[in-house]
């Protein structure tokens, strides 16, 4: 038993937020930490920057090690992505379209396969990352999630990968707590792996609302939200 551990429900903000003591989650064979879309587009001086983005690397760096499974993800678009504002003549950056799976938000030209952009940030040093998996390379289909693109039919395959690999229990943490890292963590919840959002190696885009509306969201499924320091290092 861990001396000294706590875990305390408290009302927050309107949802229920858990507090644990320091170090209480020691990472274990089951466990894998999701290291979503850490690259040049979602940072400062990328093509669509995450404010503070680049303040989760040395975070992330850090919580990897406590980790013996690590996965990072991708953000890996084509030229003419459908989620691009530029692909729909008289559409801007932000504004809303439906497609043939639902609403979607219409972003700036991002993460295009092979650029600089699209690389992982120079920073960011988890050698002992075992898999990258890309997402959004459908010309068609958006994918913020990792595990499922937003068709909800459509699977990446990360989600067996982790399961044949016996891993139960997914650390999500990266860019954008509100998109990428919200709709991984919600899919995860839901095909069954006991899920995490590690808040403080994390950060929101916040889009009229959505950084809140995710939170509610992905603790209303039953995703636990926890902070960094809640994970005993390696
Ligand atoms: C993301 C918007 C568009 C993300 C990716 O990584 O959160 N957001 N593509
Ligand atoms: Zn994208």
């Amino acid at each position: 038993l861990l001396r000294g551990a706590t875990l305390s429900l408290v009302a927050g903000a309107g949802w229920p937020l858990t507090s644990l003591a320091t170090g209480a989650i020691k990472p274990d064979a089951a466990s894998a930490l999701i290291v979503v879309d850490v690259q040049n587009c979602f940072v400062p001086g990328g093509t669509l920057p995450v404010d503070k983005g680049d303040e989760v690397v040395p975070v992330i760096n850090r919580l990897a090690k406590g980790f013996k499974n690590v996965v990072l993800t991708q953000d890996w678009h084509t030229e003419d992505h459908a989620s691009f504002a530029s692909t729909h003549p008289g559409k801007k950056p932000f504004e809303t379209i439906d497609l043939s799976y639902g609403t979607q938000v219409l972003w700036p030209d991002h993460c295009v396969q092979g650029t600089k952009d699209a690389e992982l940030h120079p920073a960011l040093s988890i050698p002992h990352a075992q898999a990258i998996i890309r997402k959004g390379f459908h010309a068609q289909v958006d994918s913020y999630s990792a595990l499922q693109e937003a068709d909800r039919k459509t699977l990446t395959g990360l989600a067996g990968y982790l399961k044949e690999r016996g891993i139960s229990k997914l650390y999500v943490c990266g860019l954008a707590t509100d998109f990428c890292v919200a709709w991984t963590a919600l899919d995860s919840q839901g095909m069954g792996f006991q899920t995490f959002v590690i808040e403080d190696a994390s950060r929101g885009i916040d889009l009229n609302g959505s950084l809140a509306a995710a939170w509610k969201q992905m603790t209303a499924k039953g995703v636990k939200r926890i902070q960094s320091a809640d994970i005993a290092l390696g």
